[in-house]
């Protein structure tokens, strides 16, 4: 049976476990035959939008530009994997608009905002809390969480894997894979 072309769309903080969790994903649908493509910050920060930066209006230009990637890649027929704080609801509104309805599932990547600062692997928290990072999501800039994501994953209480497994189960129950 051919696989069925989807937008996975991941959303949360940072340090919320988004790449972590996308990229273990990627590795499991490969195992499975999957065709698949991650885009992320390390690939689209650095070349498509690496006149952006962090502020509201480029963050809001940053989704735009990677909803539409998504929207020419899912075409492609590719299972498009998607793992950016994405922090608002209006343009992940618009990226969903992109998708016939089966085609888009929005993952909340729902790690309380203690949490990932308490991690804080890239000691971003730290300097955003000292001034010396603006507009860091969650401290001096908005995260709107979504209001009916298709997927809910708690990382508090939850392994990687497991969270994996999860997932890979509700694509099985949507006939993606
Ligand atoms: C949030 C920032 C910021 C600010 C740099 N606010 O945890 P990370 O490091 O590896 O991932 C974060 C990434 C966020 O980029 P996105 O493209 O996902 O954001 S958005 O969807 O809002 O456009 C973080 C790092 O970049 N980073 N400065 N001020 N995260």
């Amino acid at each position: 049976k051919r696989q069925r072309q989807c937008c996975i769309w991941f959303t949360g903080l940072s340090g919320a476990g988004k790449s972590s969790i996308a990229n273990a994903l990627e590795k499991r649908l490969h195992n499975l035959g999957v065709h698949t493509y991650l885009l992320d910050g390390d690939n689209v920060r650095h070349g498509l939008c690496r006149d952006l930066g962090f502020t509201e209006a480029d963050r809001v230009e940053n989704i735009r530009r990677v909803s539409e990637v998504a929207k020419l890649m899912t075409d492609a027929g590719l299972v498009t994997l998607v793992a950016f704080i994405s922090p608002f609801r209006a343009e992940r509104q618009q990226a969903r608009g992109l998708f016939d309805e089966d085609e888009f599932v929005e993952v909340f990547v729902d790690t309380p905002l203690e949490v990932c600062e308490g991690r804080d692997p890239k000691g971003l928290y730290k300097k955003a809390r000292q001034g010396l990072i603006l507009n860091f999501t969650g401290v001096d800039q908005p995260y709107e969480p979504p209001v009916k994501p298709e997927v809910r994953l708690d990382t508090t209480s939850r392994t990687i894997p497991q969270v994996v497994d999860g997932l890979i189960a509700e694509l099985a129950r949507r006939g993606v894979i």
